[in-house]
């Protein structure tokens, strides 16, 4: 038996990286596993526009042993990892796949042996086939279904694995699949399924972890939002109403109930701005409450930077075709604001800001308005397009200069007394990027997907796991 305790002794500050179960793991249809909506979107959609999907992906089903190992030699001493439900309930709810369950006590114990830190998230956007045709999360049953799957993680994993996340990003992915529609199940400026959409995914997420409470497990747990502080243009004429409602519309309705157990104040007020009906629970207070999580797990790759809505009808900027396309990443919300666009700060190819500082600006704000909470660093990268030399060698100096800069305004931030515990970078290992395929690479582990996934530790992580050995012996 593993106790919290033990996760801090010894090491203060966690170091690791991360991965999501459908973006690495592969064998699709191996070990039981059920469709998830992501296999059918991959395999029958004309809107999987790279044609690519996670049939194989980096095969860290198979390989897992040496990417563990891989992480050991890389000084890291934490990992965090998703656990696909369609391993564990095939048709979602039900009958339970005992394959499922030792495939990730495999990896927990693998982990444990090895002295790495497991960080376990139950829900990384790969909702399971059935739960997507009953509506998915539209459908307020889901909840509870999610409930009834994390328990049976927290009853099988509970006594080993102390680190636990309810839902990766329940805001961007409220975005991408009911606004920019890029994942599946692919709503096109969907304000009404965008809002409803993250009140069902935290009251999934206030419920499964009033669970977590109930049966007393020895742990914390929390949920992982993308925060994307909201920074207003300073040509903006009414700077506080529009950081209001961009705030609300990118950051409230996950932090409130995230790190305070109660939905923002100015829901009411929201709901007539943007002009949606929200389908509430009727106990939710209660829920809220008693789902408030003990850390925030934060992934930090950009700001959010907004000003006054100034013409033109709604319309959304994305890009998943990198450099096959100009489109910089942004939205107009028609009447009530848009984002700005910054021409001093530079952009990586898929139209989205590299902007290290806000990893400060966004921990300090966090600090000052939501009490001081716990943070970890659930994910923090830089995608880029990448050309290994006839070794197999990645020199990704780009990575190392952008990685560099974001750790520096981490520790600023720590310096200033945010509460933050471990960093994980995005991503272990060369995988699957939603939409953009295979080609925009986050690894700090080159996978070779043309040759048997052959994997070669690029400069980054050698660079990383020398940062790791100079922070030990400061
Ligand atoms: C986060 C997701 C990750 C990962 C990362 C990079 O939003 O939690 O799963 O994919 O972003 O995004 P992308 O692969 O779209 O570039």
């Amino acid at each position: 038996m593993r106790t919290l305790e033990d996760v801090f002794k010894d090491r203060p500050f966690l170091w690791g990286s991360a991965t999501a179960a459908y973006q690495c793991e592969g064998a699709w249809d191996q070990g039981g596993k059920g469709l998830g909506e992501w296999d059918y979107f991959n395999h029958y959609s004309p809107l999987n526009i790279n044609h690519e999907d996670g049939n194989v992906a980096s095969d860290f089903y198979h390989r897992y042993q040496e990417d563990i190992d891989t992480m050991v030699a890389g000084k890291q001493t934490t990992y965090r990892f998703s656990i696909a439900w369609s391993r564990i309930f095939p048709n979602g709810y039900g009958e339970i796949c005992q394959e499922g369950i030792d495939f990730y006590n495999s990896v927990i114990d693998y982990c444990i042996e090895k002295n790495i830190e497991p960080n376990v998230t139950l829900f990384h956007y790969d909702l399971p086939l059935q739960i997507a045709k009953e509506g998915g999360w539209l459908n307020v049953k889901v909840t509870d279904y999610f409930v009834e799957y994390a328990k049976v993680c927290f009853d099988n994993f509970g006594d080993r694995v102390k680190l636990w996340a309810t839902i990766n990003e329940p805001r961007y992915y409220a975005y991408c699949t009911n606004i920019v529609g890029n994942y599946p199940p692919n709503r096109n400026v969907d304000f009404q399924s965008y809002f409803q959409y993250q009140y069902n995914l935290m009251l999934a997420s206030a419920k499964a972890i009033r669970q977590f409470k109930e049966m007393d497990i020895d742990g914390i747990i929390g949920i992982v939002h993308d925060n994307g502080n909201v920074e207003v243009d300073p040509s903006t004429k009414e700077p506080e109403t529009i950081f209001e409602v961009a705030d609300f519309f990118y950051n409230r309705l996950i932090l409130c109930p995230a790190l305070l157990g109660e939905l923002p104040a100015e829901l009411e007020k929201m709901i007539q701005v943007y002009g949606f009906t929200l389908l509430r629970a009727e106990n939710e207070t209660d829920i809220f409450r008693a789902g408030k999580g003990d850390y925030l797990g934060l992934n930090l790759y950009n700001r959010q930077y907004v000003t006054d809505w100034q013409e033109g009808e709604t319309e959304v900027f994305h890009n998943n075709k990198g450099s096959g396309s100009n489109n910089k990443e942004g939205i107009r919300v028609e009447g009530i604001f848009e984002s700005s666009f910054d021409t001093q700060v530079r952009r990586n190819k898929w139209g989205r800001e590299v902007n290290p500082r806000v990893m400060y600006t966004a921990l300090i704000e966090l600090r000052e308005r939501y009490a001081n909470p716990m943070i970890m660093i659930t994910e923090n990268g830089h995608g880029c397009y990448e050309e290994p030399n006839a070794n197999g060698y990645v020199e990704d100096d780009e990575r190392i200069e952008v990685f560099d800069q974001f750790l520096y305004h981490m520790r600023r931030a720590m310096a200033d007394g945010v509460d933050i515990k471990g960093y994980y970078h995005w991503s272990t290992m060369d995988l699957y990027s939603w939409i953009n395929g295979y080609k925009k690479r986050y690894g700090l582990v080159r996978v070779d997907f043309d040759h048997h996934l052959k994997r070669t530790p690029k400069k980054s992580f050698y660079w990383y796991r020398d940062y790791i050995s100079n922070f030990l012996n400061e």
